[in-house]
């Protein structure tokens, strides 16, 4: 007799608690967030159907110690989702990063430069976060407000889809306040289930540093209270790696052309297709390393701690924000964002 198939639980994202136990019982939210059971309207059209289910979602019971909430209806739909957790400290840009890395990868879908298709898993997420978010920084040029410290909710929810193996793939992100991943013991279950990391090197912070001396201090609080908690769920491989993807993002990267590097420099002299030739990322990956081997050495272990990493320059926003709290036009516009999604994508097979 063959052995059984192992097969890994699919849990909630935000209480563990396993999701595969029983069928999900589909419900529609209305504005004030009251339920009404959700029922297709033609359950024999598949294409009607697949366009209602992305308007509802599933509840979960929580496991007693959180309340009740949602997800989106196909969370587990498509086999393990990819859970992206976006780590780093406040104020690193890492709800900025966010916003131009999933506006880009939109922009690229749509226009069909990428060989993924990409669209909501959760229609009611992504509107949010496209009005909220991403459009507020890219088209109203809008300083973003920092991320609340509080209930931990997905913040975005897409579905991408790779015609290279016709495989979906649920695809959802974390982005919580550095405040929050900084204090470890309070509402922190979501860290566990992230099985893909992005974490954020703030590059203003790096800007001011010059010497040895800061960089050996240097360390941050947020990405250690996740590589521990990462390291207890899913432990180490037998050379010492988490098993996990991740990319390590220098953002605001545009603060730090001011010193004229040439290994950052050259990457900002590329046009916007270098963003999906992932060949050179390794090459990438050297030039960030040396970087912050130089400057923040601490922050290296966001990638040394992985089996599979990669390292990037990126800047959300092209320039700093004037007085005024917005972006002004001329030099804006993210740059590099893109590139570390889809390395992300291709370490975890969603590229196929
Ligand atoms: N120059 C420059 N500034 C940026 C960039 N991205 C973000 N910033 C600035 O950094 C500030 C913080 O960015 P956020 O994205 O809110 O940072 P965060 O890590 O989400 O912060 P918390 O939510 O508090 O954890 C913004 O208000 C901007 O002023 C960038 O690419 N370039
Ligand atoms: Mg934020
Ligand atoms: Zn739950």
């Amino acid at each position: 007799m063959a052995a059984p198939r192992t097969i890994r639980q699919i849990r909630c994202p935000i209480c563990l608690s396993p999701l595969s136990r029983r069928p999900p019982r589909p419900v529609l939210l209305d504005e004030a967030g009251n339920r009404q059971p959700f029922v297709p309207t033609n359950p024999r059209d598949p294409v009607l159907t697949r366009a209602e289910e992305m308007s509802a979602f599933q509840i979960c019971d929580g496991d007693g110690s959180v309340d009740a909430h949602h997800l989106p209806l196909r969370y587990a739909h498509y086999g393990e989702p990819l859970v992206v957790g976006v780590i780093g400290a406040g104020a690193t840009g890492k709800t900025t990063l966010l916003a131009a890395m999933i506006g880009s990868l939109l922009t690229a879908s749509q226009t069909n430069r990428l060989p993924l298709q990409v669209d909501a898993l959760d229609l009611r997420l992504h509107t949010n976060f496209m009005s909220r978010y991403v459009n507020r920084l890219l088209v109203q040029r809008e300083v973003l407000s920092i991320t609340r410290v509080g209930s931990v909710e997905l913040a975005d929810a897409l579905r991408v889809h790779s015609p290279a193996t016709g495989r979906d793939h649920a695809v959802v992100f974390f982005d919580v306040a550095g405040e929050q991943l900084e204090n470890a013991e309070r509402q922190n279950r979501f860290i566990s289930a992230m099985n893909a990391l992005i974490f954020v090197v703030d590059g203003e912070e790096l800007s001011h540093r010059r010497s040895q001396r800061g960089a050996q201090t240097a360390g941050d609080a947020a990405f250690e209270v996740v590589l521990n908690r990462l390291a207890q769920v899913h432990g180490y491989t037998p050379n010492g790696f988490l098993r996990l993807p991740s990319a390590l993002v220098v953002a605001k990267s545009d603060l730090l052309r001011f010193y004229s590097d040439p290994d950052l420099d050259r990457w900002f002299s590329y046009g916007d297709a270098e963003e999906f030739d992932l060949s050179t990322c390794e090459e990438e990956s050297r030039d960030v390393y040396r970087l912050l081997f130089q400057r923040g050495h601490g922050y290296l272990r966001g990638a040394e701690k992985f089996l599979r990493s990669s390292l990037h320059f990126a800047s959300a926003t092209g320039t700093a924000p004037d007085d005024s709290n917005r972006y002004a036009a001329e030099g804006f516009g993210p740059r590099r964002t893109l590139k570390p999604l889809l390395s992300v994508f291709q370490m975890a097979g969603v590229l196929g």
